[in-house]
């Protein structure tokens, strides 16, 4: 299973190719527009999500609402599509690729930034949308919320996962703690009259996974390391952490591995009755999946257009002058949370694939049953 994009922030149109979907899964797409209407939102936006609704539309590889085992297209049409009138921006943003760009492609500024912009993010978002129709099929579930904005921690409520949805739902920044909303909300205010931008930290939790996803045995084949790809490759993220994450490089030994034990109580659990008292490792050992929650943390960093701009030059004259400035967000953590969630929902669904076969969804359930059951004989 594999997808890529095509498309430009100001573009006729943002596509994604998935390949390698098994045959025989349910597609609908009202599950995928809500997490397009997600990414859209959390309080800090620009103007130009106002313009955008963005909604998916599925090109090919379905039938009768059900995957064919074919290349699958998703589209996501931009309402704000100019990019044949604009004129070129330069004088480069530090933080963006557009000086890197200009000089890499010897060509406008335009060139690059149209294609770096954030605005991409949107058909992962649905590539990602599309992988979690697979994912449910198995009882794997991910779910994204902001635990830090702008150097403010959130005390994350707990609960089960329906508990999680509703405290995301009631945020206005997808926290788990809609009673600090208010504290951040005044500091996302202040920033923004300031003419500056704040970034934060997302956390992923993906629940109901089997064990033995990714394999030890080849360093480009391991599930974390194809998670922090991943994670990292989505724009104006600039740490990735799993489980303690740098926190382990901090403690000994006996406090950060997590002990095993046995309960025969919960044999049909993914985790097969393997409990864990904690989950340092974030459900991943040797690069492979425990049958614990995978646990993904993401650093995002500010926005890098900023309405009081910083220092720059502008490569026409070489003259210095403030970097450009149309429109930007003060803050998108938020919607973050919404697209690290699906890129790491896709890459699950891709080592799904990889270990149970990827033909058809029936083959895969049958292999999947097959191996829980030999595994708990094991
Ligand atoms: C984005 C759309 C963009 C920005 C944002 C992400 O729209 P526009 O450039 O038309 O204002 O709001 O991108 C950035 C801030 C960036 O630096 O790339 C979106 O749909 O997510």
């Amino acid at each position: 299973l594999r997808y890529s994009t095509a498309g430009e922030s100001h573009g006729k149109t943002l596509l994604a190719l998935v390949d390698g979907f098994p045959a025989g899964v349910e597609i609908e797409t009202d599950a995928i527009d809500a997490d397009l209407k997600l990414r859209q939102g959390g309080y800090g936006r620009g103007g130009r999500q106002r313009i955008e609704t963005d909604k998916v539309e599925i090109l090919t590889g379905i039938w009768k609402g059900i995957s064919l085992g074919s290349p699958i297209a998703l589209q996501v049409i931009n309402k704000d599509y100019k990019l044949e009138r604009l004129e070129d921006l330069p004088r480069p943003r530090p933080g963006h690729g557009d000086l890197t760009g200009a000089i890499k492609f010897l060509g406008p500024v335009r060139g690059i930034l149209e294609r770096a912009s954030a605005r991409e993010t949107t058909v992962r978002v649905a590539a990602g949308g599309l992988a979690k129709l697979l994912l449910k099929q198995f009882g794997i579930t991910a779910f994204g919320y902001v635990s830090e904005l702008g150097g403010v921690k959130i005390n994350s409520q707990e609960g089960n996962l329906e508990q999680l949805h509703k405290l995301r739902g009631d945020s206005i920044i997808y926290s788990l703690n809609p009673d600090q909303d208010a504290e951040i909300k005044q500091l996302i205010d202040a920033t923004g009259k300031s003419g500056d931008t704040l970034g934060g930290i997302v956390e992923v939790r993906v629940d109901g996974v089997p064990f033995g996803l990714g394999t030890h045995a080849q360093w480009d084949r391991k599930l974390d390391g194809r998670l922090a790809q991943a994670v990292m490759a989505v724009q104006a993220i600039k740490g990735v952490e799993i489980g303690l994450g740098f926190e382990a490089a901090r403690r000994p030994g006996s406090q950060v591995h997590d002990p095993i034990h046995f309960d025969p109580e919960h044999r049909d659990q993914p985790h097969l009755g393997y409990t864990r008292p904690t989950n340092n490792a974030g459900g991943l050992e040797a690069g492979m999946t425990n049958g614990q929650p995978i646990i993904i943390r993401a650093a995002k960093k500010p926005i890098s257009t900023l309405a009081k701009p910083l220092d720059s030059i502008n490569l026409d004259t070489k003259e210095k002058q403030g970097a450009s400035y149309e429109r930007s967000d003060v803050c998108a953590v938020s919607a973050a949370a919404i697209i690290v969630e699906n890129v790491v929902a896709f890459e699950i669904a891709t080592a799904l694939v990889e270990k149970f076969g990827g033909d058809s969804l029936q083959e895969m359930k049958a292999r999947y049953d097959l191996f829980q059951q030999m595994a708990r004989e094991r």
